[in-house]
């Protein structure tokens, strides 16, 4: 008999994860915030996956945090911000060796919740996969990529990699996960604040170059200060790539702060900041990127961390 995988987050990644999982066959239960979240989901029957131009409902049960049901695997695909607070609500209902995937973008969230389940087995993952939401329990798979998952106090391979092959979830399991999440954090804190502050698609960055080669300097610094020299290998060489490969994209913290949504600021450039501050390590410009953020964020009624 499969283990349950619960999906805690019914948003654009829980709902690409679980539309998956359960495609394959594997028992998936959606954890819920509350009673009317839950009647709601119920009354739409289930979570679509819009893939290709093709809807699919998926009649996946659904239940809240208070639900009695012990979980031995947890996906926890909330936002950063909410992560804490989501685990400790259903801290009580983890088994013994219990394992959670944390699918959060950034650092910082993942050792907030290691902390507040120590006896569980988290997993951390790193994805470039790309979805969104188009309406209630509705979600559109927008961007084919690829999931790093790995622990970094435990080299060992879980066992439920082959239900992900299962499920068409593309993965690798990485001996280096914090290494990976730091790359993506130090490619995000070079283009993301900028196309906030520029008002600009990603390609709009290339009028930028000077700026964004002085931020690749100063976190390739922060990255050899903090014991991941391989995250800062040839960084400026990959934001450019990446700047020129989505060009015609807006970047996730841009989408944030368009469509009035809090931003995971605290994650990513926030989590630069401080491990260079505690590090007494100085770094004008990402402090002045920071600061210069959060006055931006604050200035449109938005938390500035
Ligand atoms: P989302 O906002 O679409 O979904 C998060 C969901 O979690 C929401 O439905 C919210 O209501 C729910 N939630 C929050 N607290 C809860 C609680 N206590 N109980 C039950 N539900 C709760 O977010 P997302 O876009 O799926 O992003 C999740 C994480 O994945 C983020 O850290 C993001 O940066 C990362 N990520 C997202 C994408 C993407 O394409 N969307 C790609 C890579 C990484
Ligand atoms: O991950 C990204 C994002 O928009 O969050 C990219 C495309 C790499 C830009 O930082």
């Amino acid at each position: 008999m499969s283990t349950t995988w619960h999906v805690l987050g019914a948003g654009s990644l829980g709902t690409l994860w679980a539309t998956r999982l359960a495609r394959a066959g594997l028992p998936v239960r959606l954890i819920l915030r509350d009673q009317a979240r839950l009647q709601d989901y119920q009354a739409a029957g289930g979570l679509t996956l819009v893939e290709q131009g093709q809807s699919h409902l998926y009649p996946i049960p659904g239940e809240t945090c208070d639900s009695p049901q012990p979980i031995q695997r947890l996906l926890l695909a909330c936002k950063a911000y909410d992560a804490e607070a989501a685990v400790a609500r259903i801290a009580t209902r983890l088994t013994p060796g219990a394992e959670l995937i944390l699918l959060q973008n950034g650092l910082g969230s993942q050792d907030a919740v290691a902390a507040r389940v120590p006896a569980a087995r988290c997993i951390a993952a790193s994805s470039t996969e790309g979805a969104f939401r188009d309406g209630d329990w509705r979600v559109v798979f927008a961007g084919h990529g690829y999931t790093w998952l790995g622990d970094a106090g435990h080299p060992t391979a879980p066992i439920w990699l082959d239900e992900l092959s299962a499920s068409g979830i593309p993965h690798e399991w990485t001996t280096q996960i914090l290494t990976r999440l730091w790359r993506k954090l130090a490619l995000n804190c070079a283009i993301n604040p900028l196309t906030v502050l520029y008002d600009c698609r990603n390609g709009g960055l290339q009028q930028h170059r000077c700026e964004v080669a002085t931020l690749c300097a100063e976190l390739g610094e922060l990255l050899q200060c903090c014991g991941q020299p391989d995250a800062a290998q040839d960084l400026q060489q990959e934001v450019e790539r990446v700047i020129q490969a989505t060009a015609a994209n807006y970047s996730s913290m841009y989408q944030d702060v368009a469509n009035q949504r809090r931003t995971e600021i605290r994650y990513l450039l926030g989590h630069a900041c401080a491990v260079a501050n505690r590090h007494r390590l100085a770094l004008p410009h990402l402090q002045q990127l920071q600061l210069r953020l959060k006055e931006h964020l604050q200035l449109h009624g938005l938390p500035s961390d």
